[in-house]
């Protein structure tokens, strides 16, 4: 087992791994920007190292500084938690040549998912139900697409191989408007990715977002740890999600989950992953692989009482996965709200002092944050400065400990959307289950009024 990991991040995730770290009695450093100086989770490390200014492309993106600082710190191994460099393919590469362990896929795994038309090429070859669409990328020949498209059916949407997670699609609802949103979207996804390739899919009008939790060693052993529902989304940024996903067949879940496990062990994917799918009218359709933590992650934690980050630490040490398929049971139920610094009704950023902070507690109840009284919350990075996740032995049960959990926690001195989650734990539509990706927005719509 290592000695000395390096995390290289911030906020409730970096707080999170040097957690898991101190348990396997590993010594955690953590890097940190000018503006995480003070904060507290900083301190609790066993080490310290500032890698530069505020803006992130300075520190938490700035390769050299973060290497340099697992060398100086003797560190053996790299965790990346989400966001930042997470699902860099080039920094996980610069990682193990210069030495350490990068804790998370191997680089070409990375590649591979990070170009959703390699992905894509990779679960159909692996027997993973995709949405129907392109073989590949889209042809330049207007002809040869417009032949495509009517194979498909409109409407159809087009995505950029270099996007994911939202960025670089458009819907087409007629052939007349088809021709011009490819070229649109190439132009686009070429700007923004530096890769104009795109590829085409059935648009499906109501899907969920229903996502398999999968973990891998260096020893061909992979296994699902069940699914999440993370359909509560606002512009592609989720706010809650739960596990299991409410009214799915049971074996369904099963015969996709194994179809994941074997295109881990076909692609020979070591360390967590997350196959993204949209589940509409009983089946389910991959659109993408993550090849990091999730900020969800805890949910499948509570529900699995598997501890994901240890074990991500353990298999990139080269340990075999200390369970078996048949060992992991889902019990119960759990739901995560994300709290977010931000205007409850214009979501705007509310960076600034935390004048009052009273975590929730009791059986069930687990709070993720960095967060304390008098904690600055900087404006230089994303919103969210924690999670409150529950278990219960029912969706009702976790949703009535969600509820209390709300009630009692105070955050004061910035905005925040606990508002907005006390809310949605008394919606009667949200109560039923099974809302689809369209719901929240929908309900935010009428709320306004
Ligand atoms: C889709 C889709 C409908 N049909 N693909 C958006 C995020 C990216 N991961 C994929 N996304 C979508 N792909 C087909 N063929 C609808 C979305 C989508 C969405 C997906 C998951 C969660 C929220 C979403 C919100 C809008 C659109």
């Amino acid at each position: 087992m290592f000695k000395k990991i390096l995390i290289a991040n911030r906020g409730e995730i970096a707080l999170r791994i040097q957690r898991a770290c101190r348990e396997l009695g590993i010594k955690a450093v953590m890097v940190y920007s000018e503006a995480d100086r003070d904060a507290k989770y900083i301190k609790l490390a066993d080490e310290a190292v500032c890698i530069g200014p505020a803006q992130s492309a300075q520190s938490y993106l700035n390769v050299p500084a973060i290497i340099s600082a697992a060398e100086v710190t003797d560190a053996e191994a790299i965790h990346p938690g989400y966001g930042f460099l997470s699902e860099n393919a080039d920094f996980a590469e610069r990682v193990e040549k210069s030495g350490f362990q990068f804790i998370g896929p191997t680089p070409e795994s990375i590649r591979i998912m990070g170009d959703k038309v390699s992905a894509k090429q990779a679960m159909i070859r692996a027997g993973v139900p995709c949405v129907p669409g392109s073989e590949g990328e889209l042809p330049d020949d207007p002809a040869l697409i417009r032949r495509i498209a009517k194979a498909v059916g409109y409407p159809v949407i087009i995505k950029a191989a270099g996007g994911g997670g939202g960025r670089g699609m458009r819907v087409v609802h007629t052939e007349a408007a088809l021709i011009n949103a490819v070229a649109m979207t190439k132009a686009e996804a070429g700007a923004a990715f530096g890769n104009p390739a795109v590829y085409m899919e059935k648009f499906l009008q109501n899907p969920r977002h229903v996502e398999i939790q999968i973990l891998a060693d260096k020893h061909k052993n992979a296994v699902y740890l069940g699914e999440r529902d993370c359909s509560m989304q606002r512009r592609h940024q989720k706010i809650l999600e739960e596990a299991p996903a409410p009214g799915i067949n049971r074996k369904l879940i099963e015969r996709v989950g194994e179809r994941c496990v074997a295109a881990c062990k076909k692609i020979g994917y070591r360390g967590a992953g997350t196959f993204e799918f949209l589940y509409e009218d009983g089946e389910f359709y991959f659109i993408e692989m993550n090849t990091r933590v999730q900020v969800e992650h805890p949910v499948t934690e509570m529900v699995t009482g598997i501890d994901i980050v240890r074990t991500q630490i353990m298999v990139a040490a080269g340990e075999k996965l200390p369970f078996t398929q048949r060992q992991i049971e889902v019990r119960g139920h759990a739901i995560e709200c994300r709290i977010n610094a931000e205007d409850p009704y214009k979501f705007t950023p509310s960076p600034g002092r935390v004048t009052t902070w009273h975590a929730p507690g009791g059986p069930g109840v687990r709070v993720d944050s960095h967060m304390y009284t008098n904690y600055f919350v900087p404006p230089n990075y994303d919103s969210m400065v924690g999670k409150i996740i529950v278990h219960g032995d029912t969706r009702e049960q976790a949703m009535a400990r969600m509820r209390t959990a709300l009630a009692e926690t105070v955050v004061e001195g910035i905005n925040t959307n606990i508002a907005l989650h006390r809310e949605l734990m008394v919606d009667a539509k949200f109560m039923s289950g099974g809302t689809n990706i369209h719901y929240l927005e929908q309900w935010l719509d009428q709320r306004k009024r």
